[in-house]
C-alpha cells in the first residue's frame, strides 16, 4: 500500500451537446484542448444521423481527455445538458462549462470564463453586456434574441442582459443547488430556466462580455416546438415563484429548496 495516496481533483469539465455537427466536433475539441490542455471534454450526443457519434468514439479513443455519452435520440439541448452535468458532478468537477460544437463560442474565452467563476456562482458569457457583439448573424434573427431576452426580464424581473447565452460556467455546487432533477425545460428554454433558478436563491451570477460569431458550418436546430416551450416556459417559472421579481435571501450553506412543481 503507497505511504500516502496523492487524490487529484479532476477540475473542469466542458460539456458540449451535439447534433448533426460532424464537420465541428474534430477541431472545436482541438481548439478547446490547444487553449486549455487541462480540461475533460464530454459531448452529448443525440444519436445524430450525420455520424457524428462514431467521429466521438473515434475522439475519444484517440484522447482520455475526451468523453461521449450517446443519447438514444434527440432528446433537446436542455436534457443533453442534464445528462452531461450529472456525469461531470459524479466525477467531482469543480467547474463546468456549457458550449455549442459550431463555434459561436469562442474557445479562446475558457481561460477568461473559468477567471471569472473564482468570484462568481454562475459565469454567462453574454452577447448584450456592454453593447452588442454578434457577428454574421441576419438582423431578424438578432432582433429576435434581443427580444427573448427582453420577455425574459420583463416577466422575471431576473437582470440578466443575456439569459438565453449558452456559453456558460458553472461552479459544482451550483449545479447542485439547482436540482437538475426537477428541470422542466427539454429545449433550450433550460438556458433561462437555470440561470432563473440561480438568480432566484440568490448565487452571484456574472456577465462576462463574450463575441458570438455565425456558426461555422452545419445547421440550426431551432425549431417552432422550442420556441413555443421557449413562451410559456418563462412565465411558467414566474408563476411557479409567485411572481417572485428578486432573489431569496441566501444563508450561507442552506439549502433552498425548490418551489413544488409537478412534471407534465
Ligand atoms: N444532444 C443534443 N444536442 C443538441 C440538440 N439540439 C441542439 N443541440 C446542440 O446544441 C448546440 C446548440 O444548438 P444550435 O443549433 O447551434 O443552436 P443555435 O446556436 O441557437 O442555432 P445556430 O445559431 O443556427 O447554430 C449545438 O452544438 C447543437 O448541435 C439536441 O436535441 N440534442
Ligand atoms: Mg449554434
Amino acid at each position: 500500500m503507497p505511504a500516502f495516496i496523492v487524490h487529484v481533483m479532476a477540475d473542469v469539465a466542458v460539456v458540449i451537446p451535439t447534433y448533426d455537427e460532424k464537420e465541428n466536433v474534430g477541431p472545436i475539441s482541438r481548439e478547446i484542448l490547444r487553449v486549455k490542455p487541462d480540461v475533460s471534454i464530454l459531448f452529448v450526443d443525440g444519436n445524430s444521423p450525420d455520424g457524428t457519434g462514431k467521429i466521438l468514439d473515434d475522439l475519444s479513443a484517440a484522447d482520455n481527455r475526451i468523453h461521449v455519452l450517446h443519447s438514444p435520440a434527440k432528446e433537446g439541448l436542455g436534457r443533453a445538458y442534464i445528462s452531461g452535468y450529472r456525469w461531470s458532478l459524479e466525477r467531482g468537477y469543480r467547474f463546468i462549462i456549457g458550449m455549442d460544437a459550431d463555434f459561436s463560442h469562442d474557445p479562446a474565452e475558457i481561460p477568461n470564463l473559468l477567471k471569472a467563476a473564482q468570484n462568481a456562482d454562475l459565469v454567462i458569457g453574454s452577447r448584450y453586456i456592454n453593447g452588442i457583439r454578434v457577428a454574421n448573424w441576419p438582423l431578424s434573427r438578432l432582433i429576435l434574441s434581443k427580444m427573448a431576452g427582453a420577455y425574459v426580464r420583463l416577466i422575471t424581473g431576473m437582470p440578466i442582459a443575456d439569459p438565453t447565452g449558452g456559453y456558460r460556467c458553472y461552479r459544482s455546487e451550483t449545479l447542485v443547488q439547482i436540482e437538475l432533477d426537477t428541470i422542466l425545460s427539454n429545449g433550450y428554454s433550460f438556458l433561462v430556466e437555470t440561470a432563473h433558478r440561480a438568480w432566484i436563491r440568490g448565487f452571484r451570477i456574472v456577465e462576462l462580455p463574450i463575441t458570438f460569431v455565425d456558426r461555422r458550418s452545419g445547421y440550426s436546430k431551432m425549431s417552432m416546438d422550442i420556441f413555443k416551450e421557449s413562451l410559456w416556459m418563462v412565465w411558467k417559472l414566474a408563476l411557479l415563484n409567485g411572481f417572485r421579481r428578486s432573489p431569496m435571501k441566501r444563508r450561507s450553506g442552506t439549502h433552498i429548496p425548490a418551489p413544488n412543481r409537478s412534471h407534465e
